[in-house]
Protein backbone atom coordinates (compact mmCIF):
# COMPACT_ATOMS: atom_id res chain seq x y z
CA UNK A 1 0.00 0.00 0.00
CA UNK A 2 2.22 3.22 -1.26
CA UNK A 3 0.37 5.58 1.66
CA UNK A 4 -2.84 3.77 3.25
CA UNK A 5 -5.87 5.73 4.50
CA UNK A 6 -7.82 4.28 7.85
CA UNK A 7 -11.03 4.48 8.71
CA UNK A 8 -12.08 4.57 12.37
CA UNK A 9 -15.42 4.14 13.58
CA UNK A 10 -16.13 4.71 17.61
CA UNK A 11 -17.03 7.30 20.33
CA UNK A 12 -15.00 10.13 21.53
CA UNK A 13 -15.19 9.95 25.38
CA UNK A 14 -13.62 13.16 25.66
CA UNK A 15 -12.18 11.95 28.77
CA UNK A 16 -10.67 9.10 29.84
CA UNK A 17 -7.77 7.82 27.18
CA UNK A 18 -10.07 5.09 25.26
CA UNK A 19 -11.85 4.79 21.75
CA UNK A 20 -10.99 7.45 19.37
CA UNK A 21 -8.38 9.17 21.64
CA UNK A 22 -6.55 6.52 21.86
CA UNK A 23 -7.15 5.19 18.44
CA UNK A 24 -6.26 8.26 16.34
CA UNK A 25 -2.94 9.31 17.77
CA UNK A 26 -1.61 5.17 17.59
CA UNK A 27 -3.11 4.91 14.11
CA UNK A 28 -1.26 8.05 13.15
CA UNK A 29 1.78 7.65 14.92
CA UNK A 30 2.31 4.49 12.72
CA UNK A 31 2.49 6.82 9.47
CA UNK A 32 -0.99 5.93 8.56
CA UNK A 33 -3.69 8.50 7.53
CA UNK A 34 -6.14 8.22 9.89
CA UNK A 35 -10.34 9.15 9.00
CA UNK A 36 -12.73 8.85 11.88
CA UNK A 37 -16.08 8.56 11.77
CA UNK A 38 -17.18 9.02 16.05
CA UNK A 39 -20.34 6.62 16.76
CA UNK A 40 -21.30 9.13 19.99
CA UNK A 41 -19.49 11.99 22.22
CA UNK A 42 -19.39 10.99 25.66
CA UNK A 43 -17.81 13.20 28.10
CA UNK A 44 -16.00 10.20 29.48
CA UNK A 45 -15.99 6.58 29.36
CA UNK A 46 -18.84 4.61 30.92
CA UNK A 47 -16.86 2.67 33.12
CA UNK A 48 -16.34 4.13 36.69
CA UNK A 49 -17.19 7.46 36.32
CA UNK A 50 -20.93 8.47 37.56
CA UNK A 51 -22.55 11.01 35.31
CA UNK A 52 -21.70 10.93 31.94
CA UNK A 53 -23.18 12.54 28.58
CA UNK A 54 -24.14 10.67 25.52
CA UNK A 55 -24.54 12.43 22.51
CA UNK A 56 -25.71 9.31 19.90
CA UNK A 57 -24.57 10.18 16.59
CA UNK A 58 -26.28 7.70 14.38
CA UNK A 59 -28.37 9.47 12.37
CA UNK A 60 -25.41 11.71 11.36
CA UNK A 61 -23.93 8.31 9.95
CA UNK A 62 -25.81 7.27 6.91
CA UNK A 63 -25.39 11.39 5.27
CA UNK A 64 -21.63 11.57 6.28
CA UNK A 65 -21.19 7.96 4.02
CA UNK A 66 -23.06 9.25 1.07
CA UNK A 67 -20.60 12.35 1.15
CA UNK A 68 -17.81 10.36 0.87
CA UNK A 69 -19.35 8.25 -1.73
CA UNK A 70 -19.89 11.42 -3.88
CA UNK A 71 -16.95 12.08 -3.62
CA UNK A 72 -15.01 9.19 -3.80
CA UNK A 73 -13.44 8.68 -1.17
CA UNK A 74 -12.51 5.00 0.10
CA UNK A 75 -10.50 3.26 2.89
CA UNK A 76 -7.65 1.19 2.61
CA UNK A 77 -9.03 -0.34 6.03
CA UNK A 78 -12.22 -0.19 8.11
CA UNK A 79 -11.56 -0.64 11.99
CA UNK A 80 -14.57 -0.07 14.42
CA UNK A 81 -14.96 0.01 18.30
CA UNK A 82 -17.33 0.64 20.63
CA UNK A 83 -20.85 1.47 18.14
CA UNK A 84 -23.67 3.65 20.22
CA UNK A 85 -26.76 2.31 19.53
CA UNK A 86 -27.41 -1.46 17.25
CA UNK A 87 -28.88 0.85 14.09
CA UNK A 88 -25.56 1.72 13.98
CA UNK A 89 -24.40 -1.77 12.92
CA UNK A 90 -26.56 -1.57 10.06
CA UNK A 91 -25.09 1.43 9.29
CA UNK A 92 -21.90 0.02 9.59
CA UNK A 93 -22.11 -2.49 6.51
CA UNK A 94 -23.56 0.24 4.54
CA UNK A 95 -20.03 1.65 5.38
CA UNK A 96 -18.18 -1.62 4.30
CA UNK A 97 -19.88 -1.85 1.36
CA UNK A 98 -19.86 1.62 0.24
CA UNK A 99 -16.54 2.72 0.89
CA UNK A 100 -14.04 -0.06 1.09
CA UNK A 101 -10.96 -0.04 -1.55
CA UNK A 102 -10.15 -3.04 -3.28
CA UNK A 103 -8.47 -5.38 -0.97
CA UNK A 104 -9.59 -3.41 2.25
CA UNK A 105 -9.23 -4.78 5.64
CA UNK A 106 -12.32 -4.64 7.77
CA UNK A 107 -11.34 -5.19 11.05
CA UNK A 108 -13.89 -5.42 14.18
CA UNK A 109 -13.68 -4.96 17.71
CA UNK A 110 -16.81 -6.00 19.65
CA UNK A 111 -16.34 -3.56 22.25
CA UNK A 112 -19.20 -3.95 24.61
CA UNK A 113 -18.00 -6.13 27.20
CA UNK A 114 -15.29 -7.36 29.76
CA UNK A 115 -15.15 -8.92 33.22
CA UNK A 116 -18.13 -11.46 32.69
CA UNK A 117 -20.93 -8.31 32.05
CA UNK A 118 -21.86 -5.78 29.04
CA UNK A 119 -21.05 -2.43 29.57
CA UNK A 120 -23.71 0.01 30.55
CA UNK A 121 -26.42 0.79 27.80
CA UNK A 122 -25.88 -2.51 25.48
CA UNK A 123 -28.32 -5.43 25.48
CA UNK A 124 -28.90 -9.20 23.64
CA UNK A 125 -29.91 -6.77 20.60
CA UNK A 126 -27.23 -5.19 20.29
CA UNK A 127 -25.20 -8.26 20.91
CA UNK A 128 -27.16 -10.38 18.32
CA UNK A 129 -26.46 -7.05 15.66
CA UNK A 130 -22.84 -7.72 16.36
CA UNK A 131 -22.59 -11.03 15.24
CA UNK A 132 -23.33 -10.05 12.00
CA UNK A 133 -20.94 -7.58 11.71
CA UNK A 134 -17.98 -9.92 13.29
CA UNK A 135 -19.42 -12.18 9.99
CA UNK A 136 -18.53 -9.59 7.62
CA UNK A 137 -15.25 -9.05 9.11
CA UNK A 138 -11.90 -10.10 8.17
CA UNK A 139 -10.01 -9.80 12.04
CA UNK A 140 -12.61 -9.69 14.60
CA UNK A 141 -10.55 -9.01 17.97
CA UNK A 142 -12.56 -10.28 20.88
CA UNK A 143 -12.02 -10.56 24.91
CA UNK A 144 -13.16 -13.54 26.20
CA UNK A 145 -16.43 -11.78 27.20
CA UNK A 146 -17.17 -10.70 23.93
CA UNK A 147 -16.48 -13.83 22.63
CA UNK A 148 -18.48 -15.46 24.57
CA UNK A 149 -21.62 -13.62 24.06
CA UNK A 150 -20.75 -13.50 20.29
CA UNK A 151 -20.74 -17.46 20.66
CA UNK A 152 -23.64 -17.95 22.57
CA UNK A 153 -21.06 -19.52 25.25
CA UNK A 154 -20.80 -19.49 29.08
CA UNK A 155 -18.71 -17.21 30.64
CA UNK A 156 -16.25 -19.00 32.89
CA UNK A 157 -13.26 -17.36 34.68
CA UNK A 158 -11.11 -20.68 34.31
CA UNK A 159 -11.05 -23.04 31.29
CA UNK A 160 -8.99 -25.00 29.58
CA UNK A 161 -8.02 -25.09 25.64
CA UNK A 162 -10.64 -27.28 24.37
CA UNK A 163 -12.78 -24.38 26.00
CA UNK A 164 -11.21 -21.41 23.87
CA UNK A 165 -11.01 -23.64 20.94
CA UNK A 166 -14.96 -24.17 20.59
CA UNK A 167 -15.44 -20.90 20.77
CA UNK A 168 -12.71 -19.54 18.36
CA UNK A 169 -14.78 -22.61 15.74
CA UNK A 170 -17.81 -21.05 16.46
CA UNK A 171 -16.60 -17.49 15.57
CA UNK A 172 -15.36 -18.93 12.76
CA UNK A 173 -18.37 -20.22 11.49
CA UNK A 174 -20.33 -16.64 12.58
CA UNK A 175 -18.03 -15.93 8.74
CA UNK A 176 -15.12 -14.13 11.33
CA UNK A 177 -12.01 -14.86 8.81
CA UNK A 178 -9.09 -14.02 11.22
CA UNK A 179 -9.52 -14.51 15.28
CA UNK A 180 -7.28 -12.59 17.23
CA UNK A 181 -8.27 -13.68 21.09
CA UNK A 182 -7.12 -11.54 23.75
CA UNK A 183 -6.67 -12.40 27.20
CA UNK A 184 -6.07 -16.08 26.89
CA UNK A 185 -5.15 -17.65 29.80
CA UNK A 186 -3.96 -20.96 30.42
CA UNK A 187 -1.45 -20.69 33.10
CA UNK A 188 -1.34 -18.67 36.29
CA UNK A 189 0.53 -15.42 36.16
CA UNK A 190 0.33 -16.06 32.45
CA UNK A 191 -1.92 -14.43 29.39
CA UNK A 192 -1.58 -13.92 25.50
CA UNK A 193 -3.18 -13.67 22.39
CA UNK A 194 -4.76 -16.15 20.39
CA UNK A 195 -4.37 -15.89 16.66
CA UNK A 196 -6.48 -18.53 14.06
CA UNK A 197 -7.06 -18.27 10.57
CA UNK A 198 -9.29 -21.23 10.60
CA UNK A 199 -7.21 -23.51 10.00
CA UNK A 200 -4.32 -22.87 11.97
CA UNK A 201 -4.09 -21.21 15.24
CA UNK A 202 -0.97 -19.93 17.83
CA UNK A 203 -0.72 -18.74 20.47
CA UNK A 204 1.43 -15.37 21.58
CA UNK A 205 2.24 -16.12 25.49
CA UNK A 206 3.63 -13.55 28.24
CA UNK A 207 3.57 -12.75 31.59
CA UNK A 208 0.70 -10.87 33.42
CA UNK A 209 1.08 -7.61 34.42
CA UNK A 210 -0.08 -7.31 38.23
CA UNK A 211 -2.14 -4.28 37.47
CA UNK A 212 -4.47 -3.77 34.64
CA UNK A 213 -5.70 -0.37 33.06
CA UNK A 214 -9.29 0.28 31.71
CA UNK A 215 -8.68 1.08 27.79
CA UNK A 216 -6.35 -1.38 27.15
CA UNK A 217 -8.61 -2.86 24.72
CA UNK A 218 -8.88 0.19 22.24
CA UNK A 219 -4.71 0.53 22.77
CA UNK A 220 -4.06 -3.11 21.41
CA UNK A 221 -6.82 -3.20 18.42
CA UNK A 222 -5.22 0.53 17.64
CA UNK A 223 -1.08 -1.07 17.79
CA UNK A 224 -2.70 -4.11 15.90
CA UNK A 225 -4.42 -2.20 12.96
CA UNK A 226 -1.52 0.26 12.95
CA UNK A 227 0.97 -2.74 12.48
CA UNK A 228 -1.41 -4.66 10.15
CA UNK A 229 -1.75 -1.79 7.74
CA UNK A 230 1.75 -1.42 7.82
CA UNK A 231 2.65 -4.32 6.64
CA UNK A 232 2.43 -7.22 9.11
CA UNK A 233 1.20 -10.50 8.93
CA UNK A 234 -1.52 -10.98 11.64
CA UNK A 235 0.63 -12.94 14.03
CA UNK A 236 3.68 -10.14 13.74
CA UNK A 237 0.88 -7.48 14.88
CA UNK A 238 -0.86 -9.25 17.18
CA UNK A 239 2.40 -9.90 18.44
CA UNK A 240 3.22 -6.16 18.19
CA UNK A 241 -0.05 -5.05 19.85
CA UNK A 242 0.63 -7.20 22.72
CA UNK A 243 3.72 -5.89 23.92
CA UNK A 244 2.94 -2.43 23.41
CA UNK A 245 -0.04 -2.89 25.38
CA UNK A 246 2.20 -4.75 28.19
CA UNK A 247 4.66 -1.00 28.39
CA UNK A 248 1.51 1.12 28.07
CA UNK A 249 0.47 -0.95 31.25
CA UNK A 250 3.74 -0.39 33.28
CA UNK A 251 3.89 2.84 32.18
CA UNK A 252 1.11 3.57 34.24
CA UNK A 253 1.43 1.07 36.96
CA UNK A 254 2.70 3.60 39.61
CA UNK A 255 0.10 6.34 38.92
CA UNK A 256 -2.94 5.49 40.86
CA UNK A 257 -4.41 9.18 39.88
CA UNK A 258 -4.46 7.39 36.06
CA UNK A 259 -7.30 4.75 37.32
CA UNK A 260 -9.60 5.26 33.96
CA UNK A 261 -7.01 4.50 31.54
CA UNK A 262 -3.27 3.89 30.44
CA UNK A 263 -0.39 5.85 29.66
CA UNK A 264 0.15 5.17 26.30
CA UNK A 265 1.76 7.93 24.86
CA UNK A 266 5.21 7.80 26.34
CA UNK A 267 5.80 4.50 25.36
CA UNK A 268 4.67 5.32 21.30
CA UNK A 269 8.18 5.26 20.06
CA UNK A 270 8.13 1.47 20.93
CA UNK A 271 5.55 1.05 19.09
CA UNK A 272 6.96 2.59 15.76
CA UNK A 273 10.29 1.00 16.58
CA UNK A 274 8.91 -2.54 16.78
CA UNK A 275 6.81 -1.52 13.73
CA UNK A 276 9.72 -0.94 11.68
CA UNK A 277 11.90 -3.97 12.53
CA UNK A 278 11.31 -6.46 10.11
CA UNK A 279 8.93 -8.87 10.10
CA UNK A 280 11.76 -11.44 10.48
CA UNK A 281 11.96 -11.01 14.13
CA UNK A 282 9.25 -12.63 15.25
CA UNK A 283 9.79 -15.66 13.18
O1 LIG B 1 -12.82 0.95 25.97
C1 LIG B 1 -14.05 0.63 25.49
C2 LIG B 1 -15.00 1.76 25.68
C3 LIG B 1 -15.14 2.70 24.67
N1 LIG B 1 -16.01 3.72 24.77
C4 LIG B 1 -16.76 3.88 25.87
C5 LIG B 1 -16.65 2.97 26.94
C6 LIG B 1 -15.77 1.90 26.83
C7 LIG B 1 -15.65 0.93 27.94
O2 LIG B 1 -16.18 1.07 28.98
O3 LIG B 1 -17.40 3.17 28.03
C8 LIG B 1 -17.72 5.01 25.95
Amino acid sequence: MKYPRVLTIQDISCVGQCSLTVALPIISACGIETAVLPSAVLSTHTAGFKGYTFRDLTEDMPSICDHWVKEGICFDAIYTGYLGSTKQIEYVVDIFKLTAADGCYKIVDPAMADNGKLYPGFNMAFVNEMKGLCGKADYVIPNLTEACLLTDTEYRESYDEGYINEIVDKLHRLGCKNVIFTGVSYKDGMTGVLVSDGSKSCLYEHKKEVNSCHGTGDIYASAFVGALVKGKNAYDAAVIAADYTVACIRETANDPTHWYGARFEPVLGKLIEMIVKENADHE
